[in-house]
């Protein structure tokens, strides 16, 4: 019998990549997706339309904030595996939109969890939850791993502590074969272009090609551990066919400032950058033209910041046999490359009249 996945966040980088890794392994594959006033649906297109996948992709209109569509769309589908990826996952605009924020990413995590229970399917469906690395915060321990205590540093960050816990708390009330994967920061050509490594490869692509000034950014010196997100899927998969459910830290065990993916970014390009200032008065120059093409802004400042995050991914590798495969270098020449294609595709569009959706900064 083929198995049957249940994706929350389809439309969203983790949802596409997982998906299409699921269908690849033979399985069917629902997705939930949010009504919104235009298409949402561009990381997936290509799974739609292909003809191989015909039954096996089904997505259905639903919202975390909507208990009574999770319940009917889990009883319908019967899921063997639940993946919730779904949420508001901007840190910075969790500071803006907190109530909305936990009720998606708190409560939704929830909503799944009772779901499964009311409909008596604690012993059928196997369920992840898309914890993440932002529970470490202010960190406590360097490198973090699953014993790390946790220090929430955002409402993003808090509202996932209750998934995490929540998760936990089925697990051991109920039984159900739940699992969290804390994962540290992961990117992709089809990143969401407001975090801080995609508006990096696309202003990079962008202003070398003439279509951009210069690019504005917050700090400079936080540090992340970045893997890539075809990687990372694969480890959410891994967690649910183990015997036991278990926690799992997924990192590369590097961390690199913005400042380092800025100028190795920009050096896939062969621009090199010589930093002037400091503060808010510090800008990155071309240092072939003198031009000045990094700003600081102090608009993408936040509130309380992660200063560093470095993942201890030694869990996943010893019982799940997990590896990250992708060098941090390999990572950011695959998005820079990518966004030189985006980039010259819009000129084109652009040069012969066509309109550009989110051509602006
Ligand atoms: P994205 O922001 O790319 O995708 C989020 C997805 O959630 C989108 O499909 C979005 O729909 C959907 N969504 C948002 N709110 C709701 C809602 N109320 N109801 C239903 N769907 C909703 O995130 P990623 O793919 O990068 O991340 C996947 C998950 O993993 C998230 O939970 C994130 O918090 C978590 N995570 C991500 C990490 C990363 O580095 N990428 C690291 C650790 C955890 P729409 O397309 O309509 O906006
Ligand atoms: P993060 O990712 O907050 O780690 O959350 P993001 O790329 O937004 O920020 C990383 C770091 O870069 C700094 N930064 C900027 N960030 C953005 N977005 N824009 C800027 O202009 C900018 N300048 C500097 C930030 O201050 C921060 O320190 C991501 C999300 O995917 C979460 O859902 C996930 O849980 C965590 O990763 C792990």
């Amino acid at each position: 019998m083929q198995k049957i996945a249940l994706i929350t966040g389809i439309t969203g980088q983790d949802g596409a990549y997982l998906a299409e890794f699921l269908l690849n392994k033979g399985y069917y594959v629902h997705g939930i997706n949010r009504r919104s006033s235009q298409f949402n649906t561009d990381r997936i297109d290509h799974l739609c339309d292909n003809p191989e996948n015909d039954s096996r992709f089904i997505l259905h209109y639903g919202d975390l904030t909507d208990s009574t569509n999770l319940i009917r769309i889990i009883q319908e589908v019967q899921p063997d595996e639940i993946y919730n990826l779904a949420a508001q996952s901007h840190v910075q605009v969790s500071f803006e939109t907190p109530e909305y924020t936990a009720n998606a990413d708190a409560v939704g995590t929830l909503r799944i969890l009772e779901a499964i229970r009311i409909l008596g399917m604690t012993t059928k469906t196997r369920f992840y939850q898309a914890s993440t690395s932002e529970l470490f915060g202010k960190a406590q321990e360097i490198p973090q791993k699953e014993t790390t205590p946790f220090y929430p540093r955002s409402q993003y960050a808090v509202a996932k502590i209750f998934g995490y816990w929540i998760t936990v708390n089925y697990r051991e009330a109920y039984g159900l074969f739940a699992c969290n994967g804390i994962l540290f920061n992961h990117e992709s050509p089809i990143r969401g272009e407001s975090f801080v490594t995609r508006k990096i490869t696309r202003a990079v692509a962008r202003i070398k090609l003439g279509a951009q000034e210069s690019l504005s950014l917050g700090n400079l010196d936080a540090k992340r551990d970045w893997g890539y997100a075809g990687d990372y899927v694969k480890a959410m998969w891994m967690m649910l066919q183990q015997e036991h459910p278990e926690d799992y830290v997924i990192a590369t065990g590097e961390t690199h400032s913005v400042r380092e993916f800025v100028e190795l970014a920009f050096k896939n390009v062969g621009i090199a950058i010589v930093w002037q200032g400091s503060g808010l008065e510090e800008k990155g120059v071309d240092a072939a033209s003198g031009k000045e093409i990094i700003h600081v802004n102090p608009r993408y400042f936040r509130p309380t910041e992660v200063d560093l995050l470095l993942g201890d991914p030694a869990k996943a590798r010893e019982k799940l046999g997990w590896t990250s495969e992708t060098s941090f270098e390999k990572l950011v020449r695959m998005m820079v490359i990518e966004d030189l294609k985006n980039t010259e595709r819009d000129l084109l569009c652009k040069k012969n009249g066509f309109k550009v959706s989110n051509w602006n900064e």
